[in-house]
């Protein structure tokens, strides 16, 4: 299994670099142009969920396209059911192996393709939004709100950085750890961020005050999965996200937003996870509950 080589000697999980990182950019091989671009995703992957959100967000959904893969990943990784109506592939390594035959990591989303160079241009998850955000501004709906303003750029980078190691990364660090030592590190961590979101969240509507920025964007998939999944599945169990009353809040309050819940499938993050992920849940039982009401006011 090629998750083996992300675990070090401490057993703690050290996640792969992204090996696909060129830049979609103006003047550059790969300019943005509507209709050129492909973003492979899939409902279940946090990573990719961001994505999702910010095509919906800028309404960039007529200028680059969607491919969802199946929830379930087999040996093969993923696949896309009846194939992909853009380029004929029906698993998403097909289009690892077609940019870089020598590639070796795991194939993974999101990436996106360039449908006139034929070849993945980036799987580099960070960048992807940030690109949406910013090289596809010509072609944002009117109105779209701005989630990566110049002013609060250096200000949304840094807590982006608190949100990926302690949380979005964190929880799979709590959850593919192989010792105890390990484990340990990082469930402090994650509590200890969202302790930190709580306070700062007592006071503000979002994270970075009255407007919505690519920080909410990067803190909401993890909130939507914590504890329909890495509370049992990660064993991130110190407590649940509804037992923090802002954040608990606050992710209703995205959830209410037509791009978030939209792009929100528990019954696939839930598969994916329990399913796919034999090593932390060998006998592949989707567990049922908790019962939680996304809806409530
Ligand atoms: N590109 C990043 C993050 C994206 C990522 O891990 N995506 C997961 C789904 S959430 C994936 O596609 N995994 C495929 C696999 O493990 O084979 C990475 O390489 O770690």
């Amino acid at each position: 299994m090629k998750l083996e080589k992300e675990i070090s000697g401490g057993g703690r999980f050290e996640r792969q670099p992204n090996r696909f990182t060129t830049r979609i950019e103006a003047g550059g091989e790969h300019p943005p142009e509507p209709g050129r671009y492909q973003i492979y995703a899939s409902y279940a992957c946090p990573w990719a969920h961001r994505s999702l959100i910010v095509r919906e967000l800028l309404g960039l959904r007529e200028v680059v396209g969607v491919t969802i893969v199946d929830p379930i990943r087999d040996e093969k990784g993923w696949r896309i059911p009846g194939g992909d109506p853009v380029t004929g592939v029906e698993y998403l390594s097909e289009l690892y192996l077609a940019t870089d035959p020598g590639y070796e990591g795991r194939y993974t989303v999101p990436c996106v393709w360039d449908v006139a160079a034929r070849r993945l241009v980036t799987n580099d998850y960070p960048q992807i939004t940030l690109t949406l955000e910013t090289a596809f501004a010509p072609w944002h709906a009117e109105g779209a709100p701005d989630l990566y303003p110049e002013e609060l750029r250096e200000e949304i980078d840094a807590l982006n950085e608190v949100i990926f190691q302690g949380l979005n990364n964190g929880v799979y660090r709590a959850g593919f750890a192989r010792s105890q030592e390990a484990y340990d590190e990082a469930v402090t961590e994650v509590f200890a961020t969202l302790d930190l979101l709580e306070e700062r969240l007592s006071t503000r509507r979002h994270l970075h005050g009255d407007a919505l920025t690519e920080s909410d964007v990067r803190l909401y998939p993890t909130l939507a999965r914590f504890d329909a999944v890495y509370n049992s599945h990660f064993k991130c169990a110190v407590r649940r996200l509804t037992d923090y009353p802002a954040l608990w809040a606050y992710a209703r309050r995205l959830y209410a937003v037509p791009a978030f819940r939209d792009t929100t499938d528990f019954d696939q993050i839930k598969r994916h996870y329990f399913v796919t992920q034999t090593n932390v849940n060998p006998s592949g039982i989707v567990p049922r509950g908790p019962e939680i009401d996304w809806t409530a006011p």
